[in-house]
């Protein structure tokens, strides 16, 4: 038997939820140690629920990337990204509230209004590693503890890893006793194909600049799976002809670097050769309507 006891294991589901591009899905890869989730300059980028999975001998957590909740324009896809953001808080035993660390926004201001309460709610705020002025920041979380309470405010760097250890800490401290759900070495709830398509849809953030179809997406046609090979057939959905010339580029240079970029890290992702073929393909108004919208996998 051992001297001293052995504290109770603890399970269960940590919201990351936050306005767009305050590094939420940066702050999940950090705590899981891989590249899980896609992430960007640009706002929006995550558009699902992805389970990250942290397996410590104390705890199981399941971190749940969210996307960015948008306070401005409001077409369908933005309501159904929205809806998806506040039902991940609602599902959760923890919430992680992450703010940027340049200043508390009316945009954040909204977002924790509408957090659930009796949950535990953390506020991270974020690229402390880009903030010289430290009185800036206690501006920031003296201004934000006035408007909401949360049961802790901590600094942080997903980019750096400052103070991410604690901030997971503080997390297991609130989740309830239980065994793991999921097994020691599972990495995400979700499947290859799904990460597949992804990650050709974060070449596609990262490689346009601004002229970025917003309302552009990349469904998997075929997935075949071999022991050492993944033969993979995608299209990028766009909802009007002018953009296709956007994601091909002069005389396809575009479209071939992303597919490059792209099947690198699919190689990585599924530790085998990838063969990759991107197509391009208009769909007037696949974004314009729920039911259209959930037959592009959005929920
Ligand atoms: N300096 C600095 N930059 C960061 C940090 N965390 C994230 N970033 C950058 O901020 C940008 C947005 O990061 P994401 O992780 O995609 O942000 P997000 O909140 O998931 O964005 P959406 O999914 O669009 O809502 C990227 O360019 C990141 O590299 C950080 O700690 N410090
Ligand atoms: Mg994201």
């Amino acid at each position: 038997m051992p001297d001293t006891p052995v504290a109770e294991h603890r399970c269960g589901y940590v919201a990351i939820v936050g306005r767009p591009n305050v590094g939420k899905s940066t702050l999940l890869n950090y705590l899981i140690g891989q590249k899980l989730s896609i992430t960007s300059r640009k706002a929006q980028t995550t558009r699902h629920r992805i389970v990250g999975v942290l397996s410590r001998p104390d705890a199981q957590l399941l971190f749940v990337d969210s996307p960015g909740y948008q306070t401005r324009s409001m077409g369908p896809l933005n309501r159904v990204l929205n809806r998806t953001s506040q039902q991940v808080a609602a599902d959760a035993d923890v919430v992680i509230l992450v703010c940027d660390a340049s200043g508390w926004t009316d945009a954040d201001r909204e977002m924790a209004r509408l957090l659930p309460n009796g949950l535990p709610l953390l506020l991270a705020v974020n690229k402390s590693d880009s903030v010289a002025d430290k009185s800036r920041l206690a501006r920031l979380i003296g201004q934000a503890s006035a408007e909401r309470s949360f049961d802790e405010v901590v600094p942080i760097s997903a980019r750096t890893g400052h103070q991410v250890k604690l901030l997971a800490d503080l997390c297991v401290a609130r989740l309830p006793v239980g065994p793991s759900v999921l097994e020691e070495d599972a990495l995400t709830d979700r499947s290859e194909r799904f990460l597949a398509t992804e990650l050709i849809r974060e070449k596609l953030f990262r490689l346009l600049g601004d002229e970025l179809p917003y309302e552009s997406t990349v469904v998997i046609e075929k997935y075949e799976e071999m022991p050492r090979l993944r033969r993979v057939f995608a299209t990028i959905i766009v909802a009007r002809e002018a953009h296709k010339p956007i994601i091909l580029g002069a005389g396809g240079e575009r479209i071939k670097r992303i597919a490059s970029e792209a099947r690198v890290d699919l190689e990585k992702m599924a530790g085998t050769k990838v063969y990759l073929e991107l197509f391009v393909k208009v769909r007037g108004g696949w974004a314009d309507n729920e039911t259209s919208l959930r037959a592009y996998g959005y929920e």
